[in-house]
């Protein structure tokens, strides 16, 4: 395969026993050889040009690195020839084994990239072997989480990853989705001869084989996340419901400004505490309302970023209030994650009992509190201690756990399988349904990178190390 030739540094740098120089691409052995002198045990002289039809694939070879134009010996080194496709990038790989230490990696790799050689970008060589379609994204992103994983539950998770566990549930989805697709587009195209198919039957499979499973993987995640960097709790709602007073009762000190001038939080602000006995972050945020001022729409966009990355949310009304639009749009953005409504501010009603909400807000567990006149606050902190207590049940060993990307495109695909079972429900049009499925598929290829942008995998590859 023809392309640019790339090569690094696949050792941390510092002075230790053995650093590596890694080459992949179709100019890796030349270049290596070109540089390469073999050690000669026979008698004539001491080190011999290794010619590329001599070298064997997987077989270690010792010698030195010469300078081409001087000859001068740069250091012992031992070599290895990785045969296209048998390689960590499907391409043809040198792997030259040297001295630790800054200087001379840097010089032989300087060597090497004298010789028409382009320095890798951070991950290059993990993302050829997935463009070459030895590893999908999923083990490519495991590779990167075994290197930065610090704890054991960490590393087993991502070594299963790499494995290809995350894989094999993804297609499962995958084959499901694909086979009911094909049921419901027969269905379409020769209605005469196919049952009505859109049935029951299939809402069940949906469902079971499906959806049940992606929730399951999906809360995997925010468990596996949890242990890591606590509960995460965001307190979002409108302008002046009382986010910020509530932020500061929880957090038991003055974190955020308090006022009664609408838009005072403008940003996100978190406070880590012990909190019933697990580690909490509170985050509390920007109210989300209709707004033209730049600073404020900011403030809202991370909101919303922050709901997403909650694991429970508090929505924070005001107990006057009567209309829900905003509630509803934050709704939408928690997609899956648990929600508890926080009625405040309830010492300014009189009849409480009988507040009306919407449909979809009724639907919620709530708590009618009001912060500035301590009422029912400690009645919150036990229903918040429930979330937070179920949370920590732990983890088996052997559970698949995806990282964020990939809980957030399930999360996406869900929704989809939702509307798709909703719709059998309803009995919309086959092919309303078939474009739920179609667009479930598409974030379900997302996970593994069948299909995904080429920004979207800049972005990935960007966090990786240089030479890995
Ligand atoms: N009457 C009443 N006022 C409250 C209550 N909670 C907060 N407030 C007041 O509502 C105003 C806005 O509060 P703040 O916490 O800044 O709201 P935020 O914009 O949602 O963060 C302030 O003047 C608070 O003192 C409550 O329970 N009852
Ligand atoms: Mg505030």
């Amino acid at each position: 395969m023809k392309g640019s030739t790339i090569a690094a540094i696949a050792t941390s740098v510092g002075p230790g026993g053995v650093g590596i120089i890694k080459i992949s691409g179709h100019k890796a052995l030349p270049v290596a050889l070109s540089l390469f002198r073999i050690h000669n045990r026979g008698q004539s002289a001491p080190f011999l040009e290794l010619l590329p039809e001599q070298i064997i694939p997987r077989h270690l070879y010792h010698g030195v690195i010469v300078h081409p134009d001087t000859s001068g010996i740069l250091d012992e080194v031992l070599l290895v020839f990785m045969k296209a496709p048998n390689s960590y990038t499907r391409e043809d790989v040198v792997e030259i084994q040297a001295h630790s230490g800054l200087t001379v990696l840097e010089s032989l790799l300087d060597l090497v990239l004298r010789q028409g050689v382009e320095l890798a970008q951070p991950g290059e060589f993990t993302r050829r072997a997935f463009l070459n379609g030895r590893i999908d994204l999923t083990q490519a992103e495991a590779v990167m989480d075994l290197i930065n994983s610090r704890s054991k539950q960490s590393r087993d998770t991502s070594v299963s990853q790499l494995f290809g566990a995350m894989t094999r549930r993804i297609d499962e989805f995958r084959n499901e989705l694909l086979q009911i697709l094909s049921r419901i587009e027969a269905s379409i195209d020769f209605p005469d001869e196919t049952d009505d198919v859109v049935t029951h039957d299939i809402e069940i499979r949906l469902e079971t084989n499906v959806l049940k499973p992606a929730l399951k993987l999906i809360q995997h995640y925010r468990e596996f996340h949890q242990i890591r960097d606590g509960y995460k709790i965001s307190i979002v709602g409108r302008p002046n419901v009382g986010k910020s007073s509530l932020m500061n009762w929880l957090v038991q000190k003055q974190r955020s400004i308090v006022t009664d001038i609408p838009g005072t939080t403008r940003d996100l602000v978190d406070a880590n505490i012990i909190f019933k006995g697990v580690p909490v972050c509170f985050s509390d945020t920007a109210g989300v309302h209709p707004t033209h001022d730049t600073v404020e729409m900011l403030g809202i966009a991370r909101t919303f970023e922050a709901v997403c990355a909650s694991d429970l949310i508090l929505l924070v009304i005001d107990a006057s209030s009567a209309d829900f639009d905003q509630e509803h749009r934050i709704l939408d953005m928690a997609a899956s994650i648990p929600v508890l409504l926080v009625i405040n501010k309830i010492d300014l009603i009189t009849d409480p009992v009988n507040m009306t909400l919407s449909k979809r807000l009724s639907a919620l567990s709530s708590v009618q509190i009001s912060v500035t006149h301590d009422l029912y606050l400690n009645t919150l902190t036990e229903q918040i201690g429930k979330y937070t207590h179920n949370a920590f049940s732990s983890l088996d060993t052997d559970d698949v756990v995806p990282n964020l990307r990939q809980s957030l495109l399930l999360e996406k695909a869900v929704k989809y399988i939702r509307q798709a079972i909703d719709g059998i429900i309803s009995t919309s049009s086959p092919e309303m349904i078939c474009i739920d499925i179609r667009d479930a598929i598409r974030h379900i290829d997302e996970i593994s990178g069948a299909q995904i942008s080429d920004e979207i995998l800049d972005c990935i590859f960007s966090s990786f190390c240089i030479g890995k």
